[in-house]
């Protein structure tokens, strides 16, 4: 547990922060930069968009979507960075090569705005970025050295690891970034569940896992945002969120490199565990950027269970 004599956790921001967990320059710039692309971003959701995508605002400017607005500012931050050689994104499915010689560079994959219908209902969305080291963006998660996501909800929240455990931050009034919670913890079991999907379309052995929770006496949470239930699951600590295969979806919903990777990748840092059914998510060797894949994500003992009903059928 980092606390320097004198200071509490409140009062270390966030490139304070990476600078005492070891890591490299190009790393902290890189978390720093997405950092700074969040203002942007919040901006856009306070202010911009609101249904009038299409329009133009007063000065004959275009409104576009937020979500492609949201991917704009990212992209734009990500190509300028100087630490970023390859890039994809979830709006436009496309792998972007900014620099031939990856050394030293880092890909990012990212969703810009997860979940952005949501913004028109007042409802917290969030970005998700998964980096790796190197050019090649079709490998296992387990090969990422690093992944976050931020929350736009009633506050900002920033959660990241790097592999050395996982940390939030929560934006000031300044827009900066301060320590807000160390070394998350998840516990084995669950007390809330996240069900995805449509309950018609679930499987005999998906609603097995489903009455198992409920006689347990877990509580359904569901916003349908991804990030915000990831949220939820994980600072909690006792939480587990599935989108499962359904009857007309065999491969879910939710898409393996921009959306379950990285969240997997902070889920096992925090203890907890995440799986397609049949093997860790991390360990998928990705076919395609667009590829999806069921996702159980949470408590370990939770998820190892839902992949003991899942294997019983
Ligand atoms: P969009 O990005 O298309 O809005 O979908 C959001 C999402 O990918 C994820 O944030 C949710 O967990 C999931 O879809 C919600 O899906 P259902 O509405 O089918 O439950």
């Amino acid at each position: 547990m980092y606390r320097e004599a004198g200071k509490t956790k409140f009062q270390i921001n966030l490139r304070q922060h990476l600078r005492d967990q070891n890591l490299s320059g190009n790393f902290i710039h890189l978390i720093c930069e997405i950092a700074e692309a969040s203002k942007y971003v919040v901006n856009s959701i306070r202010t911009g968009d609101l249904g009038v995508a299409g329009t133009s605002n007063l000065y004959g400017e275009e409104q576009v979507p937020l979500d492609v607005l949201s991917d704009r500012i990212m992209r734009k931050r990500l190509m300028h960075s100087g630490v970023v050689g390859t890039i994809a994104s979830e709006k436009t499915d496309e792998i972007v090569t900014i620099s031939s010689n990856p050394h030293g560079l880092f890909s990012v994959v990212y969703d810009s705005l997860d979940g952005s219908p949501l913004v028109d209902l007042n409802l917290a969305v969030g970005t998700i970025v998964g980096i790796y080291q190197g050019n090649d963006l079709l490998q296992p998660g387990r090969n990422m050295v690093g992944a976050m996501y931020i929350l736009y909800g009633p506050r900002v929240s920033l959660v990241y690891s790097a592999g050395k455990g996982v940390f939030e931050f929560t934006m000031n009034q300044l827009m900066e970034f301060d320590l807000s919670r160390d070394n998350i913890q998840m516990s084995p079991t669950a007390d809330i569940y996240a069900p995805g999907g449509l309950r018609a379309k679930y499987s005999p052995e998906h609603d097995q896992v489903i009455n198992y929770l409920e006689e347990r006496g877990a509580k359904l949470r569901y916003s349908g945002g991804f990030v915000a239930d990831i949220n939820h699951v994980l600072l909690k600590g006792k939480g587990i969120f599935m989108y499962p295969a359904l009857r007309d979806a065999p491969q879910g919903k939710l898409r393996l490199i921009f959306e379950s990777n990285p969240m997997a990748f902070l889920v096992e840092q925090a203890g907890g565990a995440a799986t397609d059914g049949l093997r860790p998510i991390l360990d998928i060797v990705p076919e395609s950027l667009d590829q999806r894949s069921p996702i159980y994500i949470g408590c370990k003992d939770d998820v190892e269970k839902a992949a003991e009903f899942l294997n019983a059928g």
